[in-house]
């Protein structure tokens, strides 16, 4: 998978050098790119923000910055060597002008509080896709016209980590591509491990246990000690659907979370 960052601090994402993230960009399954947006600024100050049109606090990034940056990412033939890969505009020289198009189109997503939710569906959903793009806002946002002119080359995706607000998108995006990268077939060494987890059906994980048997005078749920397969699979389940009714009865079908 491709994956390109436009951010005002590439250094955040040094630490995709590291873990598991890091081995996967080694080995080439995740091809990262981080592009500096003050390298599309041609003022000496290297300006990416101005003051809201209509007034209100907080400063909005311009947009000049942002299509240089995108146009570059999404369409490197108009500031390259021509390739003849690029999906033209027009239908009619388009040999793949079905609806399978949209889905060669790279994912663009604008980590946002506006955004939809991101969760292990989402993420799952994107793990598949060949290109995502991620573009960090800062201050109060971008310029509407760069997320409706992004939207006629690629699929635009406004994306939020849930219901609080952060100074960035840096933060979010780092979470986002350690959940979409680790889904990624071969960076988790072990598949078994992606199976039994929280969320991966719809309920949250068990508690874990392992050795030793007796530790501070607490003991490992005997069950587990059992060697009785099946107990042990009904144990965790109902540990399971206990937790998630305890802390997360939003996660349960209304049926499953009277009290
Ligand atoms: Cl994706 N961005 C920002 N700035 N704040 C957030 C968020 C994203 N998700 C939750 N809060």
């Amino acid at each position: 998978m491709r994956i390109d960052i436009v951010t005002i601090f590439p250094e955040f994402f040094d630490v995709l050098d590291i873990s598991l993230l890091g081995k996967a960009r080694q080995s080439g399954l995740i091809d990262l790119g981080v592009h500096n947006l003050r390298d599309h600024t041609h003022d000496r100050h290297r300006t990416v923000d101005d003051t809201p049109y209509g007034g209100g606090a907080g400063m909005v990034m311009k947009p000049e910055p942002w299509g240089e940056a995108f146009d570059a990412i999404l369409d490197p033939a108009t500031d390259d060597v021509a390739t003849d890969d690029v999906a033209t505009d027009d239908p009619a020289t388009d040999d793949a002008a079905t609806d399978d198009v949209a889905v060669d189109l790279p994912v663009v997503i604008f980590p946002s509080p506006a955004g939809e939710v991101f969760n292990q569906a989402m993420a799952k959903e994107l793990a598949l896709e060949k290109h995502l793009v991620f573009g960090c806002g800062r201050y109060e946002g971008i310029d509407q016209r760069v997320i409706d002119d992004t939207a006629t080359k690629a699929r635009v995706r406004m994306v939020s980590l849930g219901d609080y607000v952060l100074n960035g998108g840096e933060v979010a995006v780092m979470a986002m591509i350690e959940a979409i990268g680790r889904l990624i077939p071969g960076v988790v060494g072990n598949p078994a491990s992606l199976v039994e987890e929280s969320h991966e059906n719809g309920l949250l994980e068990y508690p874990s246990y392992t050795k030793p048997a007796s530790w501070r005078g607490r003991e490992v749920p005997p069950v587990l000690l059992s060697g009785n397969h099946g107990a042990i699979a009904a144990w965790r389940h109902d540990q399971q659907v206990e937790r998630t009714r305890r802390v997360r009865p939003d996660l349960l079908p209304a049926a499953n979370s009277e009290e």
